[in-house]
């Protein structure tokens, strides 16, 4: 069995390392133009040229959660597109998660500011009942964060395609129920995969919706927001603020407005980073399935987009 390595941003030896370790039976390669057919990938951004040179590919490893880039290539139709399925990130994405709900509702950010001037000064508390969470998405990154917040007694909603069941979430599924969803959240966090669907839905419309002093995370893709519209309505007050991982254009532009805003915190895309040693665990156990014919998880329908 032959496995070709594509993985734009990420040094080859340490992967090929630990996977030749996993699967000592394969024959792992990184893939350079002209290379030898190869039965599987494990990618991160491959060029179009890997998917053209290689027609007789099985299956696509994708190392990460979102398949969205991947989709935009030319794809041969019986190709397998398999998505890392938490490996590691779900309990990153509940810390991110929580941390910018409760730097949020226990207002850190001023606290910070305030012990920044040495000034020692109290708010007063806030009921929680009144910040209800809204997660858009209740996958396996979503459902995890869900379980977390509600750890922390915050009321947590849910809105999902199909209808989902998770303990302790209201949960909302469909277009149908998209503004009643919204309308029951104040802080409202995407983790949705990117597709024709799922594009612009933090919109001026939508966000209009939460409930007053609204706040946004998003942790799921830039394509998701439209960001005029996002500054517009913190500039009208409407929305208290921002956390940011993902960007229309990462790295984010020095120049753009939402490194200096106020009401915005901006980190790199870094909610949730693959972790090599854990995907290359569930990579190898997913092959080994594969080669004795078992069913997986993680297998991406193309024609719904994630
Ligand atoms: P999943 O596929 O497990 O979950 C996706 C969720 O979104 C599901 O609940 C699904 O509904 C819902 N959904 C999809 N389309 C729609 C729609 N049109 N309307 C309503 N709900 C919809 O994905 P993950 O939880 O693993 O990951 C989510 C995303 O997080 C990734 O696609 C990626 O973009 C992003 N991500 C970001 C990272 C970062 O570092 N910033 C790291 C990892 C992931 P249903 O349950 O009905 O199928
Ligand atoms: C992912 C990501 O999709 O890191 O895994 O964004």
């Amino acid at each position: 069995m032959r496995i070709a390595f594509c993985c734009t941003d990420h040094k080859p030896e340490p992967w090929l390392a630990g996977l030749r370790a996993a699967l000592p039976e394969a024959d792992f390669f990184v893939w350079t133009p002209g290379a030898p057919a190869a039965d599987h990938a494990i990618v991160w951004s491959p060029p179009q040229q890997f998917i053209d040179e290689q027609p007789g590919l099985r299956t696509l490893f994708n190392i990460g959660a979102g398949v969205d880039a991947l989709l935009k290539l030319r794809l041969p139709p019986g190709l397998q597109v398999v998505r890392l399925d938490d490996a590691g990130m779900a309990v990153q994405m509940a810390e991110y998660v929580c941390h910018a709900v409760i730097r949020h509702f226990r207002e850190f950010d001023v606290y910070e500011a305030d012990a920044a001037q040495a000034r020692w000064s109290f708010r007063k508390p806030r009921a929680r009942a009144e910040f209800p969470v809204g997660l858009l998405g209740l996958g396996v990154l979503g459902s995890r964060v869900a379980q977390a917040l509600a750890q922390f007694e915050f009321p947590v909603k849910g809105w999902s395609r199909t209808p989902r069941v998770v303990d302790g979430v209201e949960c909302f599924h469909g277009a149908g129920q998209l503004d009643a969803f919204l309308a029951a959240s104040r802080v409202l966090v995407c983790l949705l995969p990117l597709t024709p669907d799922t594009a612009g839905i933090l919109n001026r419309a939508h966000l209009a919706r939460l409930q007053p002093g609204g706040y946004v995370i998003n942790v799921a893709r830039g394509g998701h927001l439209v960001e005029e519209d996002l500054l517009a309505l913190l500039d009208e007050g409407h929305l208290a603020g921002a956390t940011l991982d993902v960007f229309r254009q990462e790295p984010l532009p020095l120049e753009h407005p939402f490194w200096r805003h106020p009401k915005v915190t901006v980190t790199p895309h870094t909610s949730a980073r693959t972790l090599r040693d854990e995907s290359i665990a569930q990579i190898a156990r997913k092959i080994g399935a594969l080669s004795r014919g078992e069913p997986i998880a993680g297998l991406v329908d193309r024609g719904r987009g994630y």
